[in-house]
């Protein structure tokens, strides 16, 4: 039986996101948008691309929650994206009643998808959307850490001249300036990055530079776009998540998920490793953390705290 994967948002990355799914054969596709003609337009356009590129899906364009019943997998970037200047969070006011909307939209519809979220600011946005629409919270999921992670491991690509399938990171805690790439599971070619430092195949400044550019890899892109921000590599990320559940593949991957005590966390969602399975969220991975990378991440927690202090201020049924 065919899979049937829902996009809550046709703009940007959800138009990317429907192209990829259609491209990997993956599932049929709905591309939902409050703007009608956004989501029929670029349906219908994905589609005349069928022959050429040789799939059979089926894609239409909607913007009733109707015609998104009972999918599989529901991938949510409806909202609103950055402007040069603007941070993830001042997206916080516009983008909680967007995704208030969307998960009354979603919640009789398909109550047992497995709900990718990735609109902008993800680590709260993604707790308030498991919080308005009650699905378990193992059936929904922020998208981040696989996009930071890819930045991170594409830039020291770069730098060392070295395949990135020959690099292993990732890059774990809020999706923000607080984000932390885990140097300490950092390797190239099976060898840690410190040995690579060590040897003096890498300076750590320019190793610190590299973890700076990725946590500032969003606004780079904002900057020379103007209007939008990245939509490649935040797709490409989504599709990765949805594949391992919808093949149950068990991919270790770097999501915002509920933390219900793991790294000294409960009741909180953040980037950490997790197992993505035909259950949705099946396992989070306890990594061992160093000193440094522990303090760095409980600083990660509590900007994701602070901004879920000032999203119960703006709706307080998040309490
Ligand atoms: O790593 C990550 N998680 C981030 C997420 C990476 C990049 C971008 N990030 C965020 O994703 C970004 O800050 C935004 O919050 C979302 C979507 O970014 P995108 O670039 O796709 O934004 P667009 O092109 O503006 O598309 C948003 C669409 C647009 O077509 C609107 O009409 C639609 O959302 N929209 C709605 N759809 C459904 N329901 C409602 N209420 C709605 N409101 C707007």
């Amino acid at each position: 039986m065919r899979k049937k994967i829902s996009l809550i948002g046709a703009g940007q990355i959800g138009g990317t996101l429907a192209h990829l799914i259609a491209l990997k054969g993956l599932a049929d596709i709905v591309l939902f948008d409050v703007a009608e003609g956004i989501a029929k337009g670029k349906a219908l356009d994905i589609a005349q691309s069928s022959p050429v590129s040789g799939f059979n899906m089926n894609i239409i364009g909607t913007n009733s929650y109707e015609d998104t019943k009972n999918s599989d997998v529901i991938i949510i970037t409806a909202g609103v994206p950055r402007k040069p200047g603007m941070t993830r969070d001042d997206l916080l006011g516009i983008n909680l009643k967007i995704i208030k909307q969307v998960a009354d939209g979603i919640r009789n519809t398909s109550p047992n998808a497995f709900v990718i979220c990735i609109t902008n600011p993800l680590d709260v946005i993604v707790m308030a959307l498991q919080k308005y629409s009650g699905f378990p919270k193992n059936k929904v999921v922020g998208m981040a850490g696989i996009l930071d992670s890819s930045r991170f491991i594409y830039f020291l690509s770069q730098e060392l001249n070295v395949p990135v399938q020959k690099i292993k990171s990732f890059v774990l805690g809020g999706h923000g300036d607080s984000m932390v790439a885990m140097l300490n599971s950092t390797t190239v070619n099976g060898k840690n990055i410190h040995e690579l430092v060590k040897e003096g195949k890498i300076k750590k400044k320019t190793l610190d530079e590299i973890v700076n550019r990725t946590k500032n890899g969003g606004a780079e892109i904002v900057k020379y776009l103007e209007k939008g921000s990245a939509f490649y590599a935040p797709a490409a990320s989504g599709v990765e998540m949805a594949e391992s559940y919808i093949k149950d593949q068990k991919k270790q991957l770097p999501c915002a998920a509920y933390l219900n005590g793991e790294y000294d966390t409960k009741g909180l969602y953040a980037g950490v490793p997790v197992i993505i399975g035909a259950s949705g969220v099946e396992k989070v991975i306890q990594m061992d953390l160093s000193d440094e990378e522990k303090v760095n991440f409980q600083k990660s927690i509590r900007s994701v705290q602070d901004l879920l202090e000032a999203a119960k201020k703006i709706d307080n049924s998040l309490n």
